[in-house]
């Protein structure tokens, strides 16, 4: 495929004689795999469940044929993209079955996504399709929808689960189910929206064989198996809740996918008890809430095992999971690119609690190095570069990108600082790479940036991370101005307008003189971030939130 960087042969060769990658295809998600217990190949056994809804493996296995033919016969084919912007439901799960089955490759955007993302996807990706909700809280995606096909004549097919109003209603999507030439192992299935480095966010390519891997290893590192149900929190269209081992590895393991609307208490705890849920994934600040109201909601999570990552965890967050809600907690570093380190469920809660674990696969390589690339001793603090068998090679067609992202011998360069301790376990000590992590959600500071410098008034802009309590980090932007500075809900609006997440929309602006630079001539982010790291700024805050004490250099917004 143009634009996809495979792996040198010399290298897939070794991963295919570990074992690593078996030549399995996604698309064979839903059936039985040779491995399976006669228990387990039951048809009638229920895969997928939801507060309302329970699907057997049968069932879905059926529907997904029957997408997956009727998709063929609107002519999507083999190679083609599209868009997969769907809620934690049955639905998300057959459509991308149904794509991996002709070889069509998901595009998978979040939820919270809105024209601005879906816009610079379906120019990205070349996108033929997009399926999507009828409506969200507080959007209607049809509207979305509207205006993105009309900025994207090639976008020939917009399918909606629901109430399809002007497009075509994905329950309506059937053919005679067909065998299909289908893709190989070695294809592209899918691709991940990465959290972003600098310029917008890339595509990242994950291959059937590497991702198969995946799903198989971190279910066996977490003991998961057939009997087990994974509760996905949130949403499955991040790679956490997706396939580490996610959702669609509790089906490659004959398991039940549990599938919450949202990570609020209300929703996921009588799920986990009604379900017996063995396995979930979340961000430190969800951990946090499920701690605050576990005990109000007499929630018993004992034996289960709850993966924590994407976000720096408080050691205290950490400690206190066994003791408030009776889980094992295992921490992740993980990249939507394909690294994976986590603690295992044997290693002690100190080491979930101060720890991303070590490599998911013996053959990750794993270096930290100095600013010339200079690998440097352990205990030393650097930028941690990676490669192994689930890591990708390049960003999807963007090689100029990936020549700055990948060391010449094919290391991704993470943008991530960290460490190693004696006994080998990752630590991960902070970030060189400009981005927000606002509670797991990244925010690319460029993204949030360009759309800035559309106000008429706002004449440069940086967006850098404040701390926050509760979310870890929030979004600052601080901005020089002609004439009147505009306030923050005035800019909130603004960017809202121009189709951006929410997640992304600052939460606090700073109007200053000047930005300072780098003796580069680069706008010095990391100085204004570090000049607001003790959140004493005056600024102007959101609504009902507390005003951060003390003075600060830059000068209030009226
Ligand atoms: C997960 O994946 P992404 O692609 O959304 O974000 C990756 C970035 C990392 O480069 C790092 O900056 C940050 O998220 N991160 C962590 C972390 N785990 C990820 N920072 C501090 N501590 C950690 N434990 O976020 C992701 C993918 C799969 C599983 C879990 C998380």
């Amino acid at each position: 495929m143009d634009g996809f960087t495979g792996w040198p042969s010399e290298l897939a060769a070794r991963y295919r004689a570990a074992g690593y990658w078996r030549g399995e295809v996604l698309g064979d998600l839903l059936r039985p795999w040779p491995e399976w217990s006669p228990q387990a190949r039951d048809p009638q056994r229920t895969a997928v469940v939801t507060r309302t809804r329970r699907h057997s493996y049968a069932e879905l296995d059926t529907r997904a044929d029957q997408l997956a033919a009727g998709l063929a016969d609107l002519g999507i084919a083999r190679g083609d993209r599209v868009i997969v912007q769907l809620p934690n439901s049955p639905e998300f799960v057959t459509t991308c079955v149904a794509l991996f089955r002709i070889g069509a490759l998901p595009v998978l955007a979040l939820p919270a996504h809105r024209r601005a993302e879906l816009d610079y996807l379906a120019g990205y990706a070349g996108a033929v399709g997009l399926v999507t909700a009828d409506r969200g809280v507080g959007v209607d995606y049809r509207e979305v929808a509207a205006q993105v096909r009309a900025a994207h004549p090639g976008l020939r097919h917009v399918l909606v689960v629901g109430d399809p109003g002007e497009f075509t209603a994905w329950s309506d999507v059937r053919g005679t189910p067909r065998p299909m030439a289908g893709p190989q192992p070695s294809d592209v299935a899918f691709f991940l929206l990465s959290g972003g480095t600098t310029g917008l966010p890339k595509l990242i390519p994950r291959t059937h064989d590497d991702y198969a891997f995946q799903l198989r290893a971190t279910a066996a590192e977490m003991g998961f198996g057939a009997d087990d149900a994974y509760l996905a929190a949130v949403p499955v269209a991040h790679n956490a809740a997706l396939g580490c081992p996610g959702v669609l590895g509790a089906l490659r393991a004959g398991g039940r996918a549990v599938l919450a609307a949202s990570p609020s208490p209300d929703e996921v705890f009588p799920l986990i008890t009604q379900e017996r849920v063995r396995l979930t994934t979340v961000m430190p600040a969800v951990l946090s809430l499920w701690l605050e109201t576990g005990p109000l909601f007499g929630a018993d999570l004992d034996g289960m095992i709850i993966e924590v990552g994407g976000a720096v965890l408080p050691p205290d967050v950490g400690r206190a999971v066994r003791p408030v809600l009776g889980a094992t907690l295992t921490q992740w570093f993980g990249m939507a690119e394909g690294m994976l380190c986590f603690t295992r469920p044997g290693n002690g809660d100190e080491l979930a609690a101060t720890t991303q674990g070590t490599p998911m696969c013996a053959d990750d390589e794993l270096v930290v190095v100095d600013e010339q690339d200079g690998p440097l001793p352990v205990g030393e603090v650097g930028e941690l570069l990676v490669r192994g068998p689930c890591v990708l090679r390049g960003y999807y067609a963007v090689p100029e990108h990936n020549r700055r992202m990948f060391t010449a011998d094919g290391f991704l360069r993470t943008g991530d600082l960290a460490r190693f301790t004696t006994t080998g376990e990752l630590v991960i000590t902070g970030r060189i790479k400009d981005v927000i992590n606002r509670g797991g959600e990244k925010v690319v500071a460029d993204e949030v940036e360009s759309h800035l410098l559309a106000h008429e008034r706002i004449r440069a802009a940086a967006v850098v991370p404040v701390p926050d309590p509760g979310l870890g980090e929030k979004v600052c932007a601080v901005v020089v101005v002609d004439g009147v500075a505009p306030t923050l809900a005035e800019v909130r609006a603004l960017l809202r307008e121009r189709g951006l997440a929410d997640y992304k929309l600052p939460d606090r602006l700073d109007v200053v003189d000047a930005l300072p630079h780098t003796t580069v001539g680069k706008v010095d982010r990391r100085a204004l971030a570090a000049q607001r790291s003790t959140s004493t700024a005056v600024a102007q805050r959101m609504p009902g939130e507390p005003a951060p004490r003390g003075g600060g250099t830059a000068r209030a917004a009226s």
